[in-house]
């Protein structure tokens, strides 16, 4: 980049503050934030960054108006939407609005496999991870570690979790590998309708060498398939999900020998094997690897407590299909079942809810968005409003009885109560065990 370059960054979380420090010696660098004023954290933030380097200047977002004709190029962070007013303005200007992940693929030099869907894309970024550990590949990206972060690191390769975020502000995406695993309705709050979210998603397919996708699943088919190698599971005999297993790379394995339970898990462990069969990994090496691959903390996780109620700790579950997912996994659990659920439905139909919770014996509510869901469940359903997170937690374990099942799948962002799913899994965890073992002190 020209010494003379100034660059926008807009956003002091992980992906504004990792673009900081990759830009750092290399232009002038504006920084701002939505939240400067409002937020100590991000003034904090902010306050630590210009202190560090004199060619980086913290602006408001009011103060803009006087920078636009110095801004020769603004990064976004994954959070800000693109009808925000700072990004319509840039564009207004003719200046180029890109994202970290552009940078990036400006920068990268080794393989890189990416991977979206509303729900499983962490499980299965995390699974293809560990098959290609081995070859030096790394996870980045909406997974958590910021992309040039990771490029600082030093990897063979690495596997990207993209959110629709990500997507809907990349310039060229050219992938090695690719794949949409899923697309149900999320984050309308942000997307102007599910077509924009949809077409978001499918970006990942643009320029790809090979692309891995569902065949019975419209919505992840890539719209051109010409020229390129790919892999269209459940149509492909070598690759698909069969009924009480899966057959990767023409071997049918019985899902029994598997640690991850759940069909959709099923569809993750095909994916998983084809992109690393695609990176050379043999059918003898992956096999070990996926017969112990567990899963990840808060996806539908079983917490084990002394007592004979089943725990399950499903906070990652940010979205309605993926509690419509999880209450068919425990569809045959002991009962009664109970669903609790809440938080930020996110402007979503909730609607998909209605007949699945007909399945469960009780649903408690909690959260911000408690009354939208007691609306469109039906009338036969036990439902419980509770005031608070503890009241919701206590009122589920007395539905559960002294044998039953707790299936806390929020099916809601965390944010009206928590800073993340994490917190909120950990926050359910550690008030269960306390109600249920008043022994136990913690949660792991
Ligand atoms: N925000 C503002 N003003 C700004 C910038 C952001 O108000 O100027 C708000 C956003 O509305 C959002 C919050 O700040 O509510 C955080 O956004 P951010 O873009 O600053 O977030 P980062 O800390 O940079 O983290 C982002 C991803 N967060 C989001 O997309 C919201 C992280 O994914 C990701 O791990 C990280 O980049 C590294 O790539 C988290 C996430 O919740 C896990 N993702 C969503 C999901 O999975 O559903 C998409």
């Amino acid at each position: 980049m020209p010494a003379s370059t100034t660059v926008l960054i807009c956003g002091l979380g992980i992906t504004g503050q990792s673009i900081v420090r990759y830009l750092a010696s290399e232009a002038n660098l504006l920084v701002t934030d939505t939240r400067l004023e409002t937020s100590p954290e991000i003034a904090r933030i902010a306050e630590q960054l210009s202190s560090k380097s004199d060619q980086l200047k913290v602006v408001k977002v009011s103060e803009l108006a006087t920078h636009w004709a110095e801004i020769t190029e603004m990064y976004v962070s994954p959070g800000l939407p693109l009808s925000h007013e700072i990004v319509q303005k840039a564009l207004e200007e003719d200046i180029p609005v890109r994202g970290d992940i552009d940078l990036f693929l400006d920068h990268v030099d080794k393989p890189v496999l990416a991977i979206t869907g509303t729900n499983g894309k962490t499980t299965v970024v995390s699974l293809i991870t560990e098959l290609l550990a081995s070859r030096g590949f790394i996870s980045v990206g909406n997974i958590g570690t910021p992309v040039l972060d990771g490029l600082q690191r030093r990897a063979s390769g690495f596997v990207l979790e993209l959110s629709s975020f990500q997507l809907e502000r990349l310039k060229s995406p050219s992938f090695k590998v690719a794949t949409c695993l899923n697309v149900t309705a999320d984050h309308l709050d942000h997307h102007a309708s599910f077509d924009e979210y949809l077409n978001a998603k499918r970006r990942i397919y643009e320029n790809c060498e090979m692309v891995i996708y569902n065949a019975k699943d419209e919505l992840t088919v890539p719209q051109n398939t010409v020229g390129r190698q790919s892999i269209a599971i459940n149509d492909d005999p070598k690759w698909r999900v069969e009924s009480g297993g899966v057959v990767i790379s023409g071997e049918f394995v019985p899902a029994s020998e598997f640690s991850l339970t759940g069909e959709h898990n099923l569809y993750n462990i095909v994916v998983s094997a084809a992109f690393a069969h695609h990176m050379g990994v043999s059918l003898e090496e992956m096999l070990p690897v996926l017969r112990s691959f567990k899963g990840l903390p808060h996806r539908q996780q079983l917490i084990k407590v002394d007592s004979g109620v089943t725990l399950i700790d499903d906070s990652k579950s940010t979205n309605v299909a993926s509690t419509v997912v999880a209450i068919q996994a425990f569809n045959c659990a002991r009962r009664p079942l109970v669903l609790l659920l809440g938080g930020d439905s996110k402007g979503v139909d909730l609607a998909p809810l209605t007949n699945a919770t007909l399945t469960t014996d009780h649903v408690v509510l909690y959260g911000q968005d408690a009354y939208r869901f007691k609306e469109i469940m039906d009338s036969t359903m036990v439902v419980h409003m509770a005031k608070t997170f503890e009241h919701a937690i206590r009122t589920s374990i007395e539905c559960a009885g002294s044998e039953g099942t707790i299936l806390f799948s929020p099916a809601c962002a965390s944010f009206d109560m928590f800073s993340n799913y994490v917190e909120r899994g950990r926050s359910f965890c550690a008030i269960a065990r306390r109600l249920l073992d008043p022994t136990t002190r913690d949660c792991h």
